[in-house]
């Protein structure tokens, strides 16, 4: 098996398929590609039929967008070990992974995954009002014995663990509860990881570098 991914440094949808595949322990190939380089649309060229990352090829069968990816490898490697057991806890989790990728756009245009970055940016309404309702998502940590969301890892803390990079890139202040579900996250030697290696990477994707620096 194989996951195309971006540059570990932006690509925060190859980030959630990833940690997919590491959280759960199913062995693939990582393939790197530059984002928004010749090479990287060449090389998904039949195989991600949006020409995104992250995109799985497993045998003959191909697959685009991290939902749909993760669902994948939950159902047919894990027997469904990837979300939460008991059935209540596992919709929740389900409409919380389709809001993160329905919902939050002001959030996610502010403020870009970059890792290496420590920048300000301006938070407006929308923006504050997106972070807002993530501290209430990230909140529900605080009701599990776990550290996670609904207690054990699962995916759907796989769909907002690059919120929680961006929270510490942009600086952005939030409840003690949802402040203490970031660190449990930063915290995973799985994200660690990919962090180290994502600031050994010297690429500069222009769009995604947004706000001033600061200390
Ligand atoms: N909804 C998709 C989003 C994928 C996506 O936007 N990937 C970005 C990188 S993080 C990409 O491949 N961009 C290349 C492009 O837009 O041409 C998913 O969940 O996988």
């Amino acid at each position: 098996m194989k996951l195309f991914i971006g540059n570990k440094n932006y690509s925060s949808w190859s980030l959630r398929a990833w940690l997919v595949l590491e959280h759960l322990n199913i062995d693939a190939q990582i393939i790197p590609l530059k984002l928004f380089t010749e090479n990287f649309y060449s090389e998904l060229s039949g195989i991600s039929a949006t020409k995104k990352v992250p995109a799985l090829k497993d045998g003959d069968f191909n697959l685009c967008e991290s939902l749909a990816i993760a669902e994948y490898i939950n159902e047919t490697y894990c027997n469904g070990r990837g979300w939460p057991k008991e059935n209540k806890k596992r919709a929740h989790a389900r409409a919380l992974s389709a809001e993160m990728i329905s919902s939050f756009h002001a959030l996610r245009n502010a403020m870009p995954m970059n890792i290496r970055a420590k920048r300000w940016v301006n938070i407006d309404t929308a923006v504050q009002k997106d972070i807002q309702r993530i501290d209430a998502i990230f909140n529900l940590a605080s009701q599990q014995k776990g550290g996670y969301l609904f207690g054990d890892w699962s995916i759907v803390d796989a769909m907002y663990a690059p919120v929680v990079l961006r929270f510490v890139t942009y600086g952005v202040f939030l409840s003690p509860n949802a402040q203490h579900y970031c660190e449990h996250v930063m915290q995973c030697p799985i994200l660690q990881k990919w962090i180290t290696e994502a600031l050994k990477e010297t690429d500069i994707v222009p769009e995604d570098e947004a706000g001033i620096e600061r200390n």
